[in-house]
């Protein structure tokens, strides 16, 4: 069998690509060296074009949806999976032309050289790339730098020895190819199949025990960070202990029960769904922390997170709050509801003083993430806050340690968490979002889903019998005035609405339909505060949020 020049490049290139990525991985775990895979995958999804970064998640979102996942559990999973593909995939690629290249190179000599300074190259632009615009490393830059260069020498120069010893360089009739070749012992050109097969063998063993080494220490460390591994540490040298607020559901004696089913009304925090444009979320010492706020003020501000522990501004605000992401589909999981603990941001903006002319906050992420809010709205809305405890506790690294912003009625995007930096400026900038193409004002569409049609928990007996069925209401901070269901195409018929948690959260409802065995078709729709009907003709989440009608089909048997 004759292997092509292509071919072989390509395992190769897969082959010393794979160790590369597991060192990487463990250079991570053990050491906070750069992840350059992950870091590179941010970097493009950051600049490429943002119509092709949607279609990607998009299509990412439909596979994981067919393949019956939850998106909100396995959504960073598999953009994480997709990272480590798409650099093996380049691996293989750069395997493949360096063996169709080499021969342009007389000697080993020269094709070792080159492969050394093509590891440079790769190394010193990704390590570059990995520091300047990635999340993964938490080591200094230098030490980082020298471990990406360093490890890309080895692979360039691995790659150039492994080729001339499958397709050993020529020799020429040039007199020095023949006086090197004088000087050396003649050896047998190595079986090309026997050498892959070591090559690979060797390839794969230290790619499965780096692998299983860096999986078993990150079981270690998540079993150390106790029920949840995105907590932060909360013992942290300077930092003062964070304030003890108690999570406090109000009392509804009179509400109706949730029929059987139905996802809870307050959303357990590790159940909640996490969405943002990093694989590995920015990891933030609220000991060191600072946001300065600067720009169109009479007195900038340089705030820290006692600040908020201490209650510089006074007693914070603790609101019940559902918040969902644009990108969620209708009856998706991308929404959930908890406690945000924060300081009004208009407090603060009054202690630094406004300047005439000002008319937006410029807000800016650890992750290179951006938004801007009108001061109007600031000003005209106590609830937009600067909220530092979610759940009664400090937000999780995964949520926005230390400090995120909440803007009531507005879907996630519009919304940054990992907050390092507020210009108050007289000119107005797309958010990271709205700049891909995205609803530049983001307003919560009214929204309806049917959870449970609980055929387990019948009430009543023979002709009598009902099956409840139930689910959430939801329209930002315009609340929910009506909920109906229709059944198989008839009347559409008024649900029972259980008392919110608050006026910024969803709505559970309730309909007790009257039993009937078949074939059946559920919808549901809702009508919001304002009086205003959900939007029932179907639209995808771009770029406005999802609209339509939640159904879904049941066999009721008799
Ligand atoms: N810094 C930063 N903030 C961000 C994002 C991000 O990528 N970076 N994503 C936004 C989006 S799209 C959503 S839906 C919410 C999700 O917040 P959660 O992950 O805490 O649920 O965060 C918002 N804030
Ligand atoms: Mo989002």
């Amino acid at each position: 069998m004759k292997w092509s020049r292509i071919g072989i490049g390509a395992l190769v290139g897969l082959a010393i690509t794979a160790p590369l990525t597991v060192l990487f991985f463990l250079g991570n775990r053990f050491a906070g060296l750069p992840l350059v895979p992950f870091d590179l995958f941010e970097w493009l999804t950051r600049n490429l074009p943002g119509r092709l970064v949607i279609g990607g998640i998009d299509a990412m979102v439909a596979v994981l949806t067919s393949l019956g996942f939850s998106v909100r559990a396995t959504a960073k999973a598999a953009e994480q999976t997709l990272a480590v593909v798409l650099f093996l995939l380049a691996g293989t690629g750069a395997g493949m032309l360096w063996f169709v290249l080499a021969p342009r190179l007389p000697s080993r000599a020269a094709r070792l050289g080159a492969g050394l300074l093509l590891g440079g190259l790769l190394g010193g632009v990704f390590g570059w790339l990995s520091l300047a615009a990635g999340q993964s490393a938490t080591t200094g830059a230098i030490l980082g730098l020298a471990w990406v260069i360093g490890l890309f020498l080895g692979w360039g120069v691995l790659l150039a020895w492994v080729e001339t010893k499958l397709f050993p360089p020529a020799l020429a009739a040039g007199t020095n190819a023949r006086t090197e070749a004088a000087d050396r012992p003649v050896v047998e050109p190595l079986d090309r199949r026997t050498f892959l097969i070591i090559l690979g063998a060797a390839s794969a063993t230290i790619t499965l025990v780096g692998a299983a080494a860096s999986t078993a220490a990150a079981r270690g460390a998540g079993q150390a960070a106790a029920a949840s591994s995105t907590a932060v540490p909360t013992l942290q040298p300077g930092l003062a202990a964070a304030p003890a607020v108690t999570v406090s559901l109000p009392a509804r004696p009179d509400a109706i029960a949730p029929a059987p089913g139905t996802r809870p009304e307050y959303t357990p925090l590790a159940d909640h769904y996490r969405i943002d444009i990093n694989l590995l979320p920015p990891q933030i010492s609220g000991a060191t922390w600072e946001l300065p706020i600067t720009g169109l003020v009479d007195k900038p501000l340089t705030l820290t997170l006692n600040d908020f522990y201490a209650q510089r501004w006074g007693e914070p605000m603790n609101l019940l709050i559902t918040l969902a992401c644009i990108s969620n589909e209708i009856g998706g999981d991308l929404i959930g509801t908890t406690q945000w603990t924060g300081i009004p941001l208009r407090r603060v903006l009054e202690e630094a003083g406004i300047q005439q002319g000002a008319a937006y906050l410029q807000i800016a992420s650890a992750d290179g993430f951006y938004e801007t809010v009108p001061l109007d709205m600031i000003r005209a809305d106590e609830r937009i806050m600067l909220t530092y405890l979610w759940d009664g506790q400090p937000l999780t690294t995964e949520h926005g340690y230390p400090l995120r912003i909440y803007i009531p009625n507005r879907y996630g995007m519009k919304q940054p968490k990992w907050i390092t930096s507020i210009a108050v400026t007289d000119t107005d900038k797309a958010g990271y979002w709205v700049e891909r193409g995205w609803d530049a004002t983001a307003a919560m569409q009214a929204t309806s889903v049917i959870d449970t049609v609980a055929v387990d928990d019948i009430i009543g007996a023979g002709a009598e019998r009902r099956i409840p069925i139930g689910g959430i209401a939801h329209a930002g901070d315009r609340g929910i005035a009506k909920v109906e269901v229709q059944v198989d195409g008839g009347e559409w018929q008024e649900a029972q609405l259980r008392t919110p948690l608050s006026g910024l959260t969803w709505v559970l409802w309730r309909y007790d339909w009257p039993f009937a065995a078949g074939a059946h078709t559920f919808a549901v729709r809702c009508t919001d505060g304002k009086g205003a009907l959900q939007v029932m003709e179907a639209s995808m989440p771009y770029p406005s949020g999802a609209t339509g009608v939640h159904t879904v089909q049941r066999q009721i048997e008799a």
